[in-house]
């Protein structure tokens, strides 16, 4: 982890240079060829992070060098239809030996990342993943400002990967893996220097782990989630909880005396509390004596006010899995009991209907049609007994209310948790025209009928 870390954020050329390959490599969690991995890879675990300033233009040739089909989608980023990569729905496919360039402008500065949307918990599961960041004309001055991609990994004992697939983790909380890794190393280590002012973005790439991070005393302030500027606010005691999909940007002040050592704790799945990174100071000088004051706060992406009072308002209500209590859904227009569902793989509903996955030439229908400019509030609720972190494609969405309960700020997001028999309410303009994916980012619940999408038009 150490050297990855160190390296910090690759320069701007790599955006416009010779693209991203997606291709089978080897990958070593541990830093020793010995227990090296088999992984699908775009050259490195994970790809390189792709950095572009405010307004940029990112052009980015594809090429997959996969067995299988495969797209990018770059989660978060508010551009064209055509660019989201979303096979079928956006785009064909890019078949093995073929390339596909992405081309858009970063209109919003945050941090974000890309994965493919083919055979997603599979591709994704296997390594595809990487940071994107999208600097602001006026960044919060740090000493270091470091990408945190963390994943998990589901390996056998003999450093392979796990088998996809299986109704276990599809009908439960999804693939949860055995080993986590920042920037793909397992290793904790984390060096650093007393008095240092560190940017930490936080990506979670993994399929299904929620990454619920207790930081102690370090108590760093939270000043961005899902790329989208918040109130510095210090993190307290609070978990900073990140789910698949989702980012947090922290900056944290190494307020300990050179020589000493920290922990940062996962401590989402209780019983699974492990310490994640050991925040280790070197034993040099400290880089400054008194204790900064706040960050200023970041300046707020561009984006449509929603006009709330004349919303239209819609519900969407998320059912199925184990331990759910549905029992029985709409699936290609038969009314099927869940144990017929279970048997095709097909475990989620989504307003009683589990979304089959999209094909060539049949995408279904949108769950909603939507008019371009006109504000929607849309309520979401989890009567599951599963977290679900629900993203929306091509839009950010201001998160107004949580089990019926206006909140004071509301927090743009892409990307929100919603916990076992909870309610969000988010609320955004529909400004941008094309059909929008809407699913759960545990990639196995996606697969498994909580992928449909929208329309704005
Ligand atoms: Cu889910």
């Amino acid at each position: 982890m150490a050297a990855t870390l160190w390296s910090g954020i690759t320069p701007a050329s790599s955006a416009r240079g010779p693209g991203l390959v997606a291709q089978r490599q080897s990958a070593s969690f541990f830093g020793s060829d010995e227990a090296a991995t088999d992984v699908w890879a775009y050259g490195s675990v994970p790809g390189p992070v792709l950095k572009v300033k405010q307004g940029e233009r990112l052009r980015i040739p594809v090429t997959n060098n996969l067995p299988q089909p495969t797209t990018v989608h770059w989660h978060g980023l508010r551009i064209r239809n055509a660019m989201d990569g979303v096979p079928f729905l956006t785009q064909a496919p890019i078949g093995p030996g073929e390339t596909y360039t992405y081309d858009f402008h970063a209109r919003d500065a945050g941090t974000f990342w890309y994965h493919p949307h083919v055979n997603s918990a599979e591709q994704v599961g296997r390594g595809l993943s990487g940071a994107l960041v999208v600097e602001e004309a006026e960044p919060i001055p740090v000493d270091r400002d470091l990408v945190w991609l963390l994943d998990d990994w589901r390996l056998r004992k003999d450093g392979s990967i796990a088998p996809f697939g299986g109704m276990h983790d599809a009908a439960h909380a999804g693939r949860l893996g055995n080993v986590a890794t920042i920037n793909g190393l397992a290793d904790e280590t984390f060096p650093v220097r007393s008095g240092e002012r560190i940017r930490l973005r936080l990506v979670n790439a993994a399929n299904a782990r929620i990454f619920g991070l207790a930081f102690g005393n370090l108590n760093p302030w939270r000043v961005a989630v899902d790329g989208h500027p918040v109130v510095p606010t210090p993190v307290g005691p609070d978990l900073v909880v990140v789910p698949p999909g989702g980012r947090t940007d922290l900056i944290v002040d190494m307020t300990g005396k050179p020589g000493e050592k920290t922990e940062i704790r996962d401590l989402y799945y209780q019983r699974f509390a492990y310490t994640l990174a050991i925040p280790s100071y070197a034993d040099e000088t400290p880089v400054r004596k008194d204790r900064l004051g706040p960050p200023r706060p970041l300046a707020a992406n561009p984006h449509h006010q929603p006009d709330i009072a004349n919303a239209e308002r819609h519900e969407m209500v998320f059912e199925g899995g184990a331990m759910g209590g549905l029992r029985e859904a709409k699936y290609k227009g038969q009314t099927l009991g869940l144990r017929e569902l279970a048997g095709m793989g097909m475990v989620w509903a989504v307003n009683g209907r589990v979304i089959p996955p999209m094909e060539e030439g049949n995408v279904g229908d949108p769950m909603l049609t939507m008019k371009q400019g006109r504000t929607y509030v849309l309520t979401w609720r989890n009567e599951s007994a599963f977290d679900h972190p629900i993203h929306l494609h091509g839009h950010s969405f201001s998160v107004i209310a949580r089990n019926s309960k206006a909140l004071e700020t509301p927090m743009v997001m892409d990307t929100v948790l919603i916990r076992p028999k909870q309610s969000v309410a988010v609320a955004f303009v529909a400004d941008n025209v094309g059909d929008w994916a809407l699913h759960c980012h545990v990639l196995e619940h996606a697969a498994a009928g909580m992928m449909g999408y929208v329309r704005v038009e």
